[in-house]
């Protein structure tokens, strides 16, 4: 058994978090990841307070454990979800994409444990000034809208720089990248991408499949042009979108408008021409459809192991 501050903080038995991935993260994936010990989070993404609210309340009725909200930031609705995780008296928010300084004083206030995801050492001190229980410290090998810095850089760094717990997301899906994470400060995991293809998760059968499929060099970052770099399976849609951010002759507005709808195409309709199909760097490693539960388990047991004989390193 691995305790760390983390299971402690949040009264969870591993320190295992599941990114909250817009248009997958639904209460039926958080549920059965809270079930088996994590910390199952369901993700408001680009959707409305009421959606939000309809999933808070069916995960309360799917567990009795604790779940928490992911805000996406640069949502227009991510006003609206800030007072919802406040009326449905969430326990824990984390947020994305932005900086939720703004909301913080109001969350605090309302007893929810605030752990935002931050991409460097200064937006960890901010959020730890404003009262953050925790950070995410996610490196650019995760899935999604990307920073510049990797995990194994970004992780120790965060850690010296905060006296809060620090937990690692960006390219770990298996008991070594736990035990890593551990080794670089990190008292907990953030895992998303192998959590898209848990048995419980929802998304369409073919975005399972492109996952299961890829190999290790089958992602790629787009969107830097615009400000908000994210990491994609290389499909024709985001090879055509990487050339166009490189054409003078395409604005701004047009590559913006290329992009809207794409989650959903991937996520939903399983669109292998037009779907944007999120994933991160570690996608080469999933290799198999398993239950939350047994991707906890035997996650948490490979790293068990490690750290134990971790001491064979040293005379
Ligand atoms: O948020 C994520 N991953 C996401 S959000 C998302 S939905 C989306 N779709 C299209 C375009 C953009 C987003 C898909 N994947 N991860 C957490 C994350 N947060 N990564 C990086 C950051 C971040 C970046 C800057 C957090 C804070 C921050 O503050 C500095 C600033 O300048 O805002």
């Amino acid at each position: 058994m691995i305790n760390s501050q983390l299971t402690e903080l949040l009264g969870i038995k591993y320190p295992v978090f599941q990114g909250g991935m817009a248009w997958i993260s639904d209460a039926n994936l958080a549920a059965a990841v809270s079930d088996a010990g994590g910390l199952g989070i369901i993700a408001a993404g680009n959707m409305p307070g009421d959606y939000v609210r309809g999933q808070i309340r069916r995960a309360r009725e799917l567990t009795d454990m604790p779940f928490g909200v992911n805000v996406m930031l640069m949502s227009p609705h991510a006003d609206e979800v800030a007072g919802v995780v406040v009326e449905e008296r969430v326990p824990v928010v984390t947020t994305g994409a932005g900086l939720p300084t703004a909301h913080m004083k109001r969350w605090i206030e309302a007893g929810i444990k605030v752990i935002p995801v931050v991409p460097s050492t200064g937006v960890a001190k901010m959020v730890e000034r404003a009262g953050a229980a925790a950070v995410i410290a996610e490196g650019g090998e995760s899935g999604g809208h990307v920073g510049d810095l990797t995990t194994m850089a970004l992780v120790p760094q965060v850690a010296d720089a905060v006296r809060i717990p620090v937990i690692a997301a960006g390219g770990i899906g298996d008991g070594r990248g736990v035990a890593a994470a551990f080794m670089l400060g990190a008292v907990g995991v953030q895992v998303g991408t192998r959590f898209l293809v848990a048995k419980e998760c929802g998304v369409h059968q073919k975005y399972k499949d492109k996952i299961l499929k890829a190999k290790d060099i089958d992602t790629i970052v787009t969107g830097r042009r615009l400000g908000h770099p994210v990491r994609a399976l290389k499909t024709p849609f985001t090879r055509e979108f990487y050339s166009k951010e490189y054409d003078s002759s395409i604005s701004d507005e047009e590559l913006e408008a290329l992009g809207v709808g794409a989650l959903r195409l991937a996520a939903v309709e399983g669109d292998e021409k037009r779907g944007s199909f999120l994933a991160g760097q570690i996608a080469g490693l999933v290799k198999s459809e398993q239950t939350a539960k047994e991707i906890i388990e035997e996650m948490m047991a490979e790293a068990e192991e490690l750290l134990r004989e971790a001491a064979r390193w040293v005379r």
